[in-house]
């Protein structure tokens, strides 16, 4: 990527140039001091292990609202005229932010970057303009589009739901936008496409038949990847699982509720998984436990980078700053061989108090550094600690003998039961797990 920022016609961030890496001694708050693009783990970049993506909705289209009050932050881009113009106004800012932070990806969906209209004509000529000069912006500057997504949460017409919607009027409509934003992703480049099934769930049982809202949903991805192919469209469709928020109970509830479903309705070859670090907690699970379910079910897809607050239970969306997540995140996906075709996108928003322009370069500089540290001692731990020798003894057992032919399947349970009396009461093994977080702190810390 070019390291020269774009500024359009009007430059929204004044006095803040290309973000420069400066080492651990820097006292620069506009500088990285871990992630250095070109900085070789392994066999690949910073850059290229990393992937990072700038969301365009929290970063752009977020003004700060919460249920108590409107926003905080005056976008100068919201203030230019019409719609129109302000949407043209805000695709500057995004491709000016994106290249002076030295992200190579983006990611958007159809009403972040596009007027949104009720007549169905006019929402797709809207779209297509402003994809339009998405696709110049990307040939200027070789920013790339890690996903693109169709917004069926926000319109009061997907209260009910979208796919899953009681009202097969309100599915049809979903579909417009759907088909529009991978038509859209397609001609962007893009190399994943994403549902986040916002209203994909119920409020209440009693109003709900489950078994037919879900039979919709898999009918309605099935239509949109054949769409999708059918269009020249090679890259994965991901699901992003979240158990709740908006709805009560979402039906992506987690990862692993997620491949099930991808399975039962044969998607498993098409979808992977999304997998974001705060709908892990809301879920209950932590972020690397529902990376390593991913992973396990080869449906790791991309990674929307966020965390939670542990007093909270919402989804707070805050920058990844925790830096036993990343290191927990990092070493999931070092042992996974990467992430292929996904990124890490920070779907993450500044607080509400936040309100500086500056501030979203710092809370991007945070997050960016954060996961290359974790990168860092992930890379350390996996090549040059004992934690893999350890892991990898603690099921020795099984690498011979018995041990290695029941995991083959070739015992049956009376062959279990004759190796238990011949090998005698099993001595106690101590599972260490001070051992493992100790070692993990003192690679952090080195
Ligand atoms: C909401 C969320 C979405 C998806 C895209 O919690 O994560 O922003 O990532 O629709
Ligand atoms: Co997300």
């Amino acid at each position: 990527m070019s390291t020269q920022a774009f500024i359009g016609a009007r430059e929204f961030f004044p006095g803040i140039g290309t973000i420069p890496f400066e080492g651990r001694e820097s006292d620069n708050p506009l500088a990285f001091k871990v992630y250095d693009a070109d900085k070789r783990i392994g066999g690949k970049t910073m850059a290229e292990h990393l992937r990072f993506a700038v969301c365009y909705w929290h970063s752009f289209c977020n003004a700060g609202h919460d249920p108590f009050g409107p926003g905080t932050r005056h976008y100068p881009w919201d203030q230019v005229g019409a719609p129109m113009a302000n949407a043209e106004a805000k695709i500057d800012a995004a491709f000016e932010f994106f290249t002076k932070l030295g992200v190579p990806y983006y990611c958007f969906h159809d009403v972040d970057m596009a007027p949104d209209a009720d007549d169905v004509g006019q929402f797709e000529r809207n779209l297509k303009h402003m994809v339009g000069l998405a696709k110049e912006r990307q040939q200027a500057t070789g920013m790339k589009l890690l996903w693109g997504t169709a917004n069926l949460f926000s319109h009061p017409r997907y209260m009910n739901g979208a796919a899953t919607n009681p009202d097969f009027n309100v599915v049809a409509r979903a579909a417009v936008q759907v088909k529009a934003m991978i038509e859209a992703t397609v001609e962007l480049g893009g190399e994943n496409y994403v549902f986040w099934g916002g209203r994909e769930g119920y409020a209440s049982l009693y109003n709900t038949d489950m078994k037919r809202e879900l039979a919709h949903m898999g009918r309605f991805l099935t239509m949109a990847r054949d769409y999708g192919r059918s269009i020249g469209f090679e890259g994965s469709f991901l699901i992003e699982p979240k158990p709740m928020e908006p709805m009560k109970h979402q039906y992506d509830f987690d990862a692993a509720t997620s491949a099930a479903f991808l399975r039962e309705h044969g998607l498993d070859k098409d979808f992977k998984l999304n997998i974001e670090g705060n709908h892990a907690t809301l879920a209950g699970h932590t972020f690397e436990h529902d990376l390593q379910v991913a992973a396990d079910a080869g449906l790791l897809g991309s990674i929307d980078a966020n965390m939670g607050n542990p007093q909270n239970g919402w989804d707070t969306d805050q920058f990844p700053v925790n830096l036993y997540d990343t290191v927990g995140a990092m070493l999931v996906l070092l042992r996974n061989g990467g992430l292929g075709a996904g990124g890490l996108n920070f779907d993450a928003k500044v607080r509400r108090e936040s309100t500086d322009p500056a501030d979203l370069f710092l809370a991007h500089i945070g997050g960016m550094d954060a996961f290359a540290r974790g990168l860092e001692v992930a890379h350390a731990l996996i090549e040059s600690s004992p934690l893999e020798g350890w892991r990898g003894e603690r099921y020795a057992s099984f690498d011979q003998g018995n041990g290695q032919r029941f995991e083959n399947g070739e015992l049956s349970l009376a062959d279990l039961r004759d190796h238990a009396e011949a090998a005698g009461e099993p001595k106690q093994t101590s599972g260490r797990q001070e051992a493992y977080e100790n070692l993990i702190n003192r690679y952090l810390v080195r």
